[in-house]
């Protein structure tokens, strides 16, 4: 019995001795684009107060992106990615289904963490997904709300954080806590508060062939803002782009302003909510202690270059916001970082001194957190082609981008090349700038263009890309199918 009372004795000293894990709140939104926040597009006329100060008590990451998708349903793939810390190409869904490594989800953020010791909590939208990984946290709230009342919007996912952390203090549960607190807003429909809808002067609107009123308190129009965009860019005709409601296919100003209205709408509330929960945990002591993620699932256009869904790769859809703040990072840095969203896992395990899961693919940026280095690679890879194939693809080096298009059963073959320092709102010959747009034709970048390609190739290589464009290598790959001369008829002109 002494022996007992000594060893429990040594337990006890050698854990107040260790000082206490951190604590993460993951704080994850659904269709939003970095540039709907005033702190990665200053004009923007949305009001996130509790956001804007976590900008400033921490770091904001300017190149943060999701890898991208091979279906319309872009966050299935991007939650796959933030879940399990795998590349596009390696998840168990799509067509790297086949080799990936079984029971994938036990290897997800929930049991890493669990395992780990963390106590583990989720609240999220439904569907869309990655539904084997979303219920190993210890704790799961998930439904989807994009309403615009306490019970139906982001409120209900507030209140499921604020629920267990009450939770935790009645009982006194002093583990580290991983908390996975969702929003399914801005996604459309996009049913803001009335008093939030008021503020940025929108309304709910219904009446598909008619545009809404214009009104001055609406966000202006983007400045890469297009009637239309200049080509078929591979899947002109999913939901996204054609269905949502009081957008519809409609690019005129009173519709996108109206749209972005009831963006910002659901954005603010959004924040609202965020302020909610960071003052619990201030006031239960555990913020100091806590790294806070603020992240998309992946961004989206409203209008921007004639597009309104999340199917593209310009900076807009591509990129994410990524602000985090916690012990070491300093206040109000910035940094390109460089990062994908499947680098999320990896991080969480290096802040926290867990290993991470030898299924994780992703690669950790504390040292960019921890003003190391500006950025942890040089080059980025995106894909989309949830529609015709190959579809689209991207790669960014420095300032340099290039957007590949290409459908077999169409036809379509464009390519984009963008100096983004010179034009980082991507802009087209369509925008009317006056200067220099997409550089891919111009026989000054020749070389560049070049280069660009082989760099795209190398990374389609590398991540084990199932498609080739017809003017690349086939690498004994299928070909995507050619059009049947039956379907081509079908196609109007
Ligand atoms: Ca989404």
């Amino acid at each position: 019995m002494r022996s007992l009372l000594v060893l429990l004795a040594l337990a006890v000293l050698s854990a107040a001795a260790e000082p206490r894990k951190p604590n993460i709140l993951f704080i994850l939104t659904d269709d939003q684009a970095p540039f709907d926040f005033p702190f990665y597009h200053r004009q923007s006329t949305l009001q996130a107060p509790n956001l804007t100060a976590l900008a400033s008590d921490g770091m904001v990451i300017d190149a943060a992106h999701h890898m991208g998708a091979f279906t319309g349903a872009v966050c299935t793939p991007s939650r796959h990615m933030i879940l399990s810390g795998r590349t596009v190409w390696h998840l168990p869904i799509g067509p790297g289904a086949k080799t990936c490594p079984p029971e994938l989800e036990k290897n997800s953020i929930g049991p890493v963490f669990g395992r780990a010791g963390y106590a583990t909590m989720r609240t999220c939208k439904q569907g869309n997904s990655y539904p084997a990984a979303d219920k190993l946290f210890d704790v799961v709230h998930d439904a989807t709300k994009r309403g615009g009342t306490a019970e139906t919007g982001s409120a209900w996912h507030a209140e499921r954080v604020l629920d267990y952390l009450g939770a935790r203090k009645n009982k006194n549960d002093t583990r580290p806590f991983f908390i996975y607190f969702g929003l399914s807003h801005p996604h459309d429909v996009r049913d803001g508060t009335p008093e939030l809808l008021a503020k940025y002067g929108a309304t709910n609107h219904t009446d598909k062939s008619n545009p809404p009123a214009l009104h001055k308190l609406q966000p202006p129009l983007p400045p890469n803002w297009l009637p239309q965009h200049p080509f078929n860019n591979t899947h002109r005709n999913v939901r996204d782009e054609q269905s949502v409601s009081g957008v519809w296919n409609r690019r005129d100003e009173a519709t996108i302003r109206n749209e972005i209205g009831r963006q910002y709408a659901c954005s603010e509330n959004i924040d609202i909510q965020i302020g909610r929960v960071l003052a619990r945990l201030k006031e239960m002591g555990e913020l100091e202690n806590t790294y806070i993620f603020y992240t998309a699932d992946h961004g989206i256009a409203i209008g921007r270059h004639g597009l309104q869904g999340k199917q593209n790769l310009y900076e807009h859809t591509w990129r994410v916001p990524m602000i985090v703040k916690g012990p070491g990072i300093k206040p109000g840095s910035r940094a390109p970082g460089n990062i994908y969203l499947g680098d999320l896992l990896a991080t969480f395990c290096d802040l926290t001194g867990i290993a991470p899961p030898p299924t994780n693919e992703g690669m950790s940026f504390k040292s960019v957190l921890f003003g190391e280095k500006p950025s942890i690679r040089d080059t980025l890879y995106g894909v989309y082609n949830g529609g015709e194939k190959p579809g689209m693809r991207t790669v960014k080096q420095g300032d340099w981008k290039l957007i590949e298009y290409e459908s077999t059963t169409t036809g379509v073959r464009e390519t984009q090349l963008f100096d983004l320092k010179e034009n980082p709102h991507e802009f087209l010959p369509e925008h009317k700038q006056g200067k220099a747009t997409n550089l891919a034709n111009d026989p000054k970048h020749a070389a560049k263009l070049g280069e660009m390609r082989a760099l795209l190739l190398g990374e389609m290589r590398r991540l084990n890309d199932p498609w080739r464009f017809s003017d690349q290598p086939a690498d004994g790959l299928t070909p995507p199918a050619k059009a049947s001369p039956k379907n081509q008829r079908k196609k109007k002109p």
